[in-house]
């Protein structure tokens, strides 16, 4: 096992990877910003070091600062939570031609996971379902108006080196299809430096459902079932959920062996999520993530398996702890993510914490790096917790969660918990009724109400 790990991030992922190390036996180095010299990791941690300015390029991103504070400090291993250089190749060859573990995947899975044209060929070929689409990059309008006319309207466009939903294109009929090509194109190439493109069917109203698995590098790979991701904004999710309000036991048995499978036959190491739209009862693949997610706690809580700990062991070269018919399922989780931001027009909202309560009680765990007097910097992302929510059934867990949310107390900032409460309420949600779009069309009637 690592002696000593560096936490190359910020926030409750660097607090949620120091307890992991903490259990483990594992020491702890954190890394901060000038922003952050007062934050629970580096407080936490056994030392730290200062790699550099507020702005995240001149140092959660700064590579040779962080390398550099890994052999200065003697760290055997680099944990880089997610976000910042979590799906970096770059980072993940320079951390190992440095002698040091990088705490994920090979540079090369990061890679071709990265490219999005690549990865769909590499999971397609290993049995995993795709969305109808062309087989690789759009060479020209011919052959983009051959392919569309394959799969069929509505079609969208997506760029190789995008994910994440940036860079689409929806194309609702031919005569869209030439215009939306080149607009596609170009802003690939001024967003990610590669004009690729590559097109699909456009499903219409889809949910988000993910599978988490598990890889270790003696080839055992593990599948921990699905998380449920629909309630999102703008590429952004607001609530996740396991299991599924949707999903039978078979159905997850049989995409998650399907997964299983796959991530075995690539040859992957490490945790990792593979992304699916599920619609009418049938998954199809979109993307591959190749780091630790910000949802993993929902997972956690439904198999009772410590993540971040068999991440970090696997790393290692151990064995993974437990095998597929190890893995059981029981009852549900929510995570809410607590953004300090308004609740309706979802402006940041950074600032000193004035007063500061967590929630707890039975089946309630709170992921954050926040205290009182905490002054949450403005040059970082807006989600300062996570409110996890578990017990036996949907139902037991939407009224805790409710009580949950009142206990807490934040003042002094404006957080998205108002937005929850209301969200708890909805028909729609008690029963699980909603897709990837439901969210925005929601916000935009609460907005409707709320001006009349
Ligand atoms: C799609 C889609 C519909 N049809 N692909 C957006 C994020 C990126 N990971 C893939 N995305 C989508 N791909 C096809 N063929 C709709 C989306 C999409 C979406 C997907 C997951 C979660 C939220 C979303 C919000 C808008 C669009």
């Amino acid at each position: 096992m690592f002696k000593k790990v560096l936490i190359a991030n910020r926030g409750e992922i660097a607090m949620r990877v120091h307890r992991a190390c903490r259990e483990l036996g594992i020491q702890t180095v954190a890394v901060h910003s000038t922003a952050d010299s007062k934050a629970m990791h580096v407080r936490l941690a056994d030392e730290s070091v200062c790699i550099g300015p507020a702005q995240a390029k001149d140092s959660y991103l700064n590579i040779a600062a962080i390398v550099s504070a890994a052999e200065i400090t003697g760290a055997d291993a680099i944990h880089p939570g997610y976000g910042f250089l979590s799906e970096n190749a770059r980072f993940a060859d320079i951390v190992k031609a440095h002698g040091i573990t990088f705490i994920g995947p090979s540079a090369e899975h990061i890679r071709t996971m990265g490219d999005k044209i690549a990865a769909k060929k590499a999971v397609g070929d290993l049995g995993i379902p795709l969305v109808p689409g062309s087989p690789g990059a759009l060479a020209d309008f011919e052959e983009a108006k051959a392919a569309a006319s394959q799969i069929g309207y509505p079609a969208l466009i997506k760029a190789a080196s995008g994910g994440g939903g940036r860079g689409m294109k929806l194309v609702e009929e031919e005569s869209q299809l030439e215009e939306q090509l080149q607009a596609a194109q170009q802003e690939a190439l001024a967003a990610f430096g590669d004009g690729s493109v590559y097109i699909e069917r456009y499903l219409k109203q889809p949910r988000h459902i993910e599978i988490q698995i598990a890889a270790d590098s003696h080839g055992n790979v593990v599948h921990l079932g699905e998380r449920d991701c629909s309630l999102q904004r703008r590429n952004q999710k607001v609530l996740e959920e396991a299991p599924s309000p949707v999903l039978t036991a078979e159905e997850r048995a049989k995409i998650g062996e399907t997964t299983r499978k796959a991530i075995q036959g690539l040859g992957y190491l490490g945790v990792g999520t593979v992304e699916y739209l599920y619609e009418n009862g049938e998954f199809f693949f979109i993307e591959m993530n190749t780091r630790l997610q910000v949802e993993h706690p929902v997972t956690e809580q439904v198999t009772g398996i410590d993540l971040v700990r068999e991440q970090i062991s696997i790393a290692a070269g151990n064995p993974l702890s437990f095998t597929q018919e190890d893995v059981t399922f029981t009852g549900h989780a929510i995570e809410c993510r607590i953004n300090a931001e308004d609740p309706r027009t979802f402006v940041p909202s950074p600032g000193r914490i004035q007063e500061f309560h967590a929630p707890g009680g039975l089946g309630v765990r709170f992921d954050s790096a926040v205290y009182d007097g905490y002054d949450i910097p403005p040059f970082y992302d807006s989600m300062i917790g996570k409110l996890i929510v578990f017990g036996d059934n949907r139902e037991l867990v939407i009224a805790r969660l409710r009580r949950a949310l009142e206990e807490t107390v934040l003042a002094g900032i404006n957080t998205t918990i108002p937005l929850f409460e209301d969200l708890l309420d909805d028909e729609d949600f008690k029963t699980g009724d909603y897709h990837i779009h439901w969210l925005g069309e929601w916000l935009a009637k609460q907005e409707e109400a709320g001006e009349g």
